[in-house]
C-alpha cells in the first residue's frame, strides 16, 4: 500500500490527509525492491501513522539511472538557468499554497508545534526555493585576461547526478536547503530523507511532479546504513551533501574516498556557546537564550547549549532564565500555545535521558527539570544544569534535546578559552551593549555563525556551516552554489603560434 492516510486530532483545521509514499523515481511511485517497509511514528502520541518503503542499494541504482537520463536529456545545460529558476519559484509557490497540509504533516511526524511549522519550517522552505530560483540564471563564469594573443574563460557547469542525505529535525526545511542550490545550478538529485520523518517530503513530491520533469528529483527512503551508504559510495553519484551527526559524517567521507572521490559537504553537530556579558540587555538576553536552546525542543544543530554568564550577573540571569524556562509550554503539537515538543523518536528520547543521567552521575546540579514530561509521547522537561565542569559529558557532547548547561566566566579571555574548548564550531552568540567588545569576541570564537544580541537567526541569503568538526562547506547564500558547480576553464588561442 503506497499511501499514507493521516488523521489529525479533533479541533485541528485539517481532519485527514491521504498522499502517496512510494519511492519517488522518475516522478512515479514504487515499492522498495526488497518489498519491505519502515514504520513511521508520531512522537507526541507514540503511535504508528504510516509505513514507507525500506529502499535498497538496487533502488538507489534505479534512482541514479533516472537522474542520469534526465540530466542527459532535459536538465543540466539543456534547461536554461532562467527556466530552472522559474520552476523553483513555482515549487516555492506550491509550498506556500499547501502550507496547511505540509505544516500538519510536520507537526504529526516530527512533533514540532503546528504553528511554528507553518510560520517557520514551511515558510522558510518556500523562501529558500525562491531565493535559489533567483540565482539560477546568475551563476556566471569569468573572462580572464592573460595576454592579447589568447583569451581564457570559465564556465560554471552543473556537476551531474548528486546525492543528498538529510536528518529529521527540520525535515522539509532541510529538503529545501538541499534542493534549492543543487537544482538552481542544474544538477539532478537522488535524496534520502530521514527514516523517522519522511512524510512531508513525500507530500512535497506530488508538488515536485507538477513542476519538474521526471528524474530531476528522486526521493529514496530507507535506513542510513542501506540507502545512505549506497548513495555515499555510489560510483555514478558525483557529489554528496549530508546533514546529520559528526559520526555519520565521517562514514560518508570514507565512503566517498573509497568509491569515486566525490566531493563531500557536511553539516554536522555542535555545542554552541552563548555568552552573556554584564552589560547585556538582561531581558533580551534571557529571552533569546531560552529561545536559543529550547526552540525545536533543543533539536537544532546550532542550539545554544552552553551558556556562559559573567560572574557579576550570574545569579540574576539564572533567576530570570529559570522563570522564562518554566513559562514555556511543553505540549502537543496541535495545541495553539505549545512551544517545546517531544523528542522526535524513542531513540532520541533514550539518548537525551541518558545524557541527563550522566550529568546527575557526574555531579552537576539539576536546577530545573531533569525528568520525562507526562506519560504519553517522548516529552522531556526543559532542563537546566548548573555546577557544571568543562570535562563533564553534558558540557562536551551534543545532547540534541531540551537540556541547557549554564556556567560562569570572569572576563573576556576566560570566556573565549571556555567557548572554544570543544571539538565543534558551528555557532556562537554574544550578548553585550558594547559593540567593540562584542566584535572582539566574535573575531575570537571558532564558529561558522556568530549572532550578536540574538539567536537562531537563519536567512536564505546568509551562509551557514561549521568550523572544526561541525562540518565542511557552507549551505545557503551564494556560497552554497559553489558546492554544486564544476568550474571549467577554456583557453582560446587568438594568435599565438606554437613556438
Ligand atoms: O543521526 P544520523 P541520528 C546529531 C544529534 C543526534 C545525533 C544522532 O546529536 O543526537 O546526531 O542522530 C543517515 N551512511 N544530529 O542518529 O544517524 C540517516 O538515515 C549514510 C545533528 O538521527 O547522522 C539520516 O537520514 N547515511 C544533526 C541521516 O543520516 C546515514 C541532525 C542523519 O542521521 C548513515 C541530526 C550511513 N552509514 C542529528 N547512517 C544536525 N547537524 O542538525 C545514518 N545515515
Amino acid at each position: 500500500n503506497l499511501t499514507a492516510s493521516l488523521t489529525f486530532p479533533e479541533g485541528h483545521s485539517l481532519k485527514s490527509l491521504d498522499f502517496p509514499v512510494g519511492l519517488f523515481i522518475n516522478n512515479e511511485y514504487s515499492p522498495a525492491s526488497g518489498g519491505e517497509t519502515i514504520e513511521v511514528r508520531a512522537p507526541a502520541f507514540d503511535k504508528v501513522i504510516a509505513h514507507v518503503p525500506r529502499g535498497t542499494a538496487e533502488d538507489v541504482d534505479r534512482a541514479v539511472e533516472a537522474a542520469q537520463k534526465a540530466y542527459d536529456t532535459v536538465w543540466g545545460e539543456r534547461c536554461p538557468g532562467h527556466k530552472r529558476g522559474k520552476l523553483l519559484m513555482q515549487l516555492a509557490d506550491l509550498f506556500e499554497q499547501h502550507v496547511e497540509q505540509l505544516a500538519s504533516i510536520e507537526a504529526l511526524d516530527n512533533g514540532k508545534a503546528y504553528n511554528i511549522a507553518k510560520a517557520f519550517d514551511v515558510s522558510e522552505a518556500a523562501a529558500c526555493l525562491r531565493y535559489y530560483g533567483g540565482w539560477a540564471d546568475k551563476e556566471h563564469g569569468k573572462v580572464i585576461e592573460v595576454d592579447n594573443s589568447k583569451m581564457a574563460i570559465t564556465k560554471h557547469e552543473p556537476i551531474g547526478v548528486i546525492g543528498q542525505i538529510i536528518p529529521w529535525n527540520f525535515p522539509l526545511l532541510m529538503f529545501a536547503w538541499k534542493l534549492g542550490p543543487a537544482l538552481a545550478c542544474g544538477n539532478c538529485i537522488v535524496i534520502k530523507v530521514a527514516e523517522t520523518t519522511p512524510l512531508s517530503a513525500f507530500y512535497a513530491t506530488q508538488l515536485i511532479a507538477k513542476v519538474f520533469p521526471p528524474g530531476v528529483v528522486n526521493v529514496v527512503t530507507g535506513y542510513g546504513n542501506e540507502v545512505g551508504a549506497a548513495i555515499s559510495g555510489h560510483m555514478k553519484i558525483l557529489k554528496v551533501a549530508f546533514t546529520g551527526s559528526t559520526l555519520v559524517g565521517r562514514t560518508i567521507m570514507q565512503a566517498a574516498a573509497k568509491s569515486n572521490l566525490k566531493p563531500v559537504t557536511l553539516e554536522l553537530g555542535g555545542k554552541s556557546p552563548n555568552i552573556i556579558f554584564d552589560d547585556a540587555d538582561m531581558e533580551q538576553a534571557v529571552s533569546w537564550s531560552a529561545f536559543g536552546l529550547f526552540f525545536n525542543a533543543g533539536q537544532c544543530c546550532c542550539a545554544g547549549s552552553r551558556i556562559f554568564v559573567q560572574e557579576s550577573i550570574y545569579d540574576e540571569f539564572l533567576e530570570k532564565l529559570t522563570a522564562k524556562v518554566k513559562s514555556m509550554k511543553v505540549g502537543q503539537p496541535f495545541a495553539a500555545d505549545s512551544f517545546v515538543g517531544p523528542a522526535t523518536s524513542k531513540l532520541q528520547f533514550d539518548r537525551i535521558t541518558a545524557h541527563i543521567q550522566s550529568g546527575k552521575d557526574e555531579g552537576a546540579k539539576v536546577h530545573v527539570g531533569g525528568n520525562r514530561h507526562g506519560d504519553e509521547g517522548y516529552f522531556i522537561e526543559p532542563t537546566i544544569f548548573t555546577d557544571v565542569t568543562p570535562n563533564m559529558r553534558i558540557a562536551q557532547e551534543e545532547i540534541f534535546g531540551p537540556v541547557l548547561v549554564v556556567q560562569k566566566f570572569k572576563d573576556e579571555s576566560d570566556v573565549v578559552a571556555k567557548a572554544n574548548d570543544t571539538m565543534y564550531g558551528l555557532a556562537a552568540a554574544i550578548f553585550s551593549r558594547d559593540i567593540s567588545r562584542a566584535m572582539r569576541i566574535a573575531n575570537s570564537v571558532h564558529a561558522g555563525t556568530v549572532w550578536l544580541n540574538c539567536y537562531n537567526q537563519l536567512n536564505s541569503q546568509v551562509p551557514f556551516g561549521g568550523f572544526k568538526q561541525s562540518g565542511i562547506g557552507r549551505e545557503l547564500g551564494s556560497y552554497a552554489l559553489h558546492n554544486y558547480t564544476a568550474v571549467k576553464a577554456i583557453h582560446i588561442n587568438l594568435s599565438q603560434p606554437n613556438p
